[in-house]
């Protein structure tokens, strides 16, 4: 086997400063890190260097190969990366057929009389894949000699969707100012674009909208369209393509027309003319996001036409270059009196089979706002005849920003699990959205991103667990929350079997504690406003209703909860029948999701034998007690993680400590003033008075 010392390319070398060169040599300690590598940290330098063969001579290719150089580590066989298509391997009678255009098969076979490791796929990001595969499978302890790997993906198109504004800042974003300096680009591409593409490639991301849903008209201007040009160029060997959100109304704002009327001739002109002019520069555009007629943004409706129509006229002017429209179901109004969460059912339902060919309708995981728990969204399973994509958000707008410790796979699996029964049993939101329920042949699933200028990308370790949970459900959405997290934890913290232990213990739980120490049992967005960070159950005084908490808890003397049966808003109704007469009775409603549909006394017995009441504030405080075993978890490995990740980590479960008790004293003292219930004995009264939490206020907190 040939040996060679490890080469850092250019792309790495600015980060010598950082990571690469703090090495540690502690043994039994995970290597000093500042999070960068997020979990592709590379072999040790000194490591032998595999002998890898490329047959074939694209970009992507040599990209895998010097993955593969840089990660694998005592490599006993030669690896041999070719697409499948090449002869030599004929006689091997792969499956190809299985791989589709993006998956891969990794396995040990005889070549040229050598034993081998061949990766292998139908195309060049196949074969990427494949290697960025392999290094994960040897990173989490499997024996190269006896990989045996066939995987396709089962979405077409996994997205990260960033709200990132052209001014540097991040709707959203706790992780520091956007990723793209649209100030440098085209002229500079900083190579940490490289290496984001890099992350987003070892996991099969394969689309990145640039910028935020709120969008501004001046991203599709000449000089931004080349500024996305620049970004297309690097992303593409990775296998990425980029996309953009748009402003419905930028035919008037750029284009200086006097409508954005889909129905317009001279709007449809404009968006086509707008579409090819993207294309010249940039012929693998993938298409456009749209935010329509959604918190304050313009689009169709404002001309009394459908969404449909609006996507449709987009669809059609990205089609001739096989682009497509991501046309997002995320609306309410102001105007429409009807319950927030049954709006985009209402008026996205009716549209089934309206929607052009290369229109994706995206809906997010609940009818709110990416709550900490919602029930799925009922448009799932409800639109037969239009793709649907999922949208799941990374960034923790509701779960605690960038500092408390929240393992989102738990949040994902649950709704990618949760069972529409559409067409009977087993009709789950992963099959609608992977297209099998239907046949639908357009797919996607997209998240909003949680990455910035941060250092280690994500605002802290374990938030990089969700872009990976994330990225590896979109390629695979029945793997387990629990294999990623450990499979997450292998690569970013080594293979201590405590260690990973102890991490993915921690990890399993965080998100039920922010469920408990926020809102339980089927509350939601009790937070204060604007921000969105804090408790604020008692806000009742915003211009609208659906924006105040206290439209949502519905609380009173009487009790709590929101009606959503017959006799309240019948959102229960929107759901196929077997879950409707399932979700219409509180007695076999899942008590996580209990007020999110019903309105109970306060002394409703529980399933625990308890109150409402009681059970209400258990919660809260396990909510409470669950964060200060996470505490004393990470406590117990102090030892085995290097002190940089460990200090800030554990400085992070202290704040969230301080907080989640914060959470449960401003909620329980704001319920008991409702109530006029005493606490259960053992049950800590609040440290403040109610109006003590009612007078905090955070006019800096990040990510407005
Ligand atoms: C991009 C929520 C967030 C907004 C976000 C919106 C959306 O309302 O608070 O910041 O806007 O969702 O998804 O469009």
């Amino acid at each position: 086997m040939e040996r060679r010392t490890w080469r850092i390319g250019t792309s790495m070398a600015c980060l010598l400063a950082g990571s690469l060169l703090a090495i540690g040599t502690m043994p039994g300690k995970a290597s000093a890190s500042d999070g960068y590598d997020l979990w592709l940290a590379p072999a040790h330098e000194g490591a032998a260097v595999p002998d890898v063969q490329v047959i074939g001579d694209s970009q992507t290719l040599q990209l895998a190969a010097t993955e593969l150089r840089r990660n694998l580590t005592g490599a006993k066989l030669p690896v041999v990366l070719t697409k499948a298509l090449n002869p030599a391997l004929a006689r091997l009678r792969l499956p190809t057929a299985e791989l589709g255009t993006e998956g891969y098969l990794v396995r040990t076979v005889m070549i040229a009389g050598r034993s081998s490791l061949l990766i292998t796929g139908n195309t060049d990001t196949g074969v990427l894949y494949g290697a960025f595969a392999a290094i994960r499978a040897q990173k989490t302890g499997a024996d190269l000699t006896k990989l045996d790997l066939i995987s396709a993906p089962r979405i077409k198109l996994r997205v990260l969707n960033h709200w990132d504004n052209l001014d540097g800042s991040v709707e959203r974003g706790y992780a520091g100012q956007s990723l793209w300096d649209w100030w440098t680009l085209p002229d500079f591409k900083d190579p940490r674009y490289t290496d984001y593409a890099r992350a987003n490639a070892s996991l099969g991301i394969n689309a990145i909208v640039l910028n935020n849903v709120n969008a501004s008209p001046l991203s599709l201007s000449a000089d931004y369209i080349a500024k996305t040009g620049a970004l297309a160029e690097v992303f593409r060997p990775w296998g990425i393509k980029v996309y953009l959100s748009v402003r419905f109304s930028a035919p008037i704002e750029l284009g200086g027309l006097k409508t954005a009327d889909p129905l317009d001739p001279e709007v449809q002109a404009w968006w086509k003319a707008k579409a090819d002019e993207i294309y010249r520069t940039i012929p693998d555009f993938g298409g456009f996001l749209v935010k329509a007629n959604s918190e304050g943004q313009p689009g169709p409706r404002d001309y009394q036409r459908s969404h449909a129509d609006g996507a449709n006229m987009l669809a059609a002017a990205v089609a001739p270059h096989n682009g497509i429209v991501m046309w997002r179901a995320f609306v309410y109004a102001e105007t429409d009196p009807e319950d927030r969460a049954k709006q985009a059912w209402s008026e996205f339902k009716p549209l089934d089979g309206k929607f052009a060919d290369n229109v994706l309708v995206q809906v997010k995981n609940g009818a709110i706002d990416f709550q900490p728990r919602e029930p799925f969204h009922p448009l799932f399973g409800a639109m037969p005849k239009t793709p649907m994509m999922l949208e799941l958000q990374i960034t923790k707008e509701y779960l605690g920003f960038s500092t408390h410790l929240a393992y989102l796979g738990p949040l994902y699996t649950e709704v990618l699990e949760a069972d529409t029964r559409a067409k009977g049993r087993g009709s789950t939101v992963a099959k609608v959205i992977d297209g099998s329920l239907e046949g639908s042949a357009l797919t996607g699933i997209a998240g909003v991103a949680n990455v910035g200028r941060d250092r280690d990308w994500s605002g802290s370790t374990f938030n990089q667990a969700n872009w990976y949970a994330f990225a590896r459900l979109a390629w695979d959405p029945s793997l387990s929350a629990t294999d990623i997290g450990r499979e997450w934890a292998r690569q970013t913290f080594g293979n201590d079997p405590h260690v990973v232990d102890t991490v993915v213990s921690m990890m399993m739980e965080s998100r039920e504690a922010v469920v408990d120490y926020t809102g339980p049992l089927g509350l939601a967005h009790l937070m204060a406003t604007g921000h969105h960070y804090g408790p604020g159950p008692w806000v009742n005084d915003l211009a609208r209703p659906e924006w105040n908490p206290t439209y949502y808890h519905k609380a009173d003397r009487g009790g709590i909860g929101f009606d959503r049966t017959r006799t309240g808003s019948n959102a229960v109704a929107q759901y196929a029948p077997q879950v409707a007469r399932k979700l219409a009775d509180p007695h076999t409603t899942p008590e996580s999701e209990l007020l999110w549909f019903h309105h109970l006394p306060w002394d409703w017995k529980m399933k625990s034998g308890q109150t409402l009441w009681h059970d209400l504030v258990a919660h809260y405080d396990r909510g409470v007690s669950t964060v200060a075993r996470m505490q004393q978890n990470w406590d117990s490995i102090k030892d085995k993680v290097d002190a940089e990740r460990w200090t800030k980590t554990a400085s992070y479960l202290a704040i969230q400590h301080r907080e989640a008790r914060w959470w449960r004293d401003a909620s329980l003292a704001y319920w008991m003033s409702v109530n006029g219930l005493p606490l259960p004995a053992g049950s800590p009264a609040p440290q403040h008075d109610l109006a003590w939490y009612k007078a905090q206020s955070f006019p800096l907190a990040p990510g407005q």
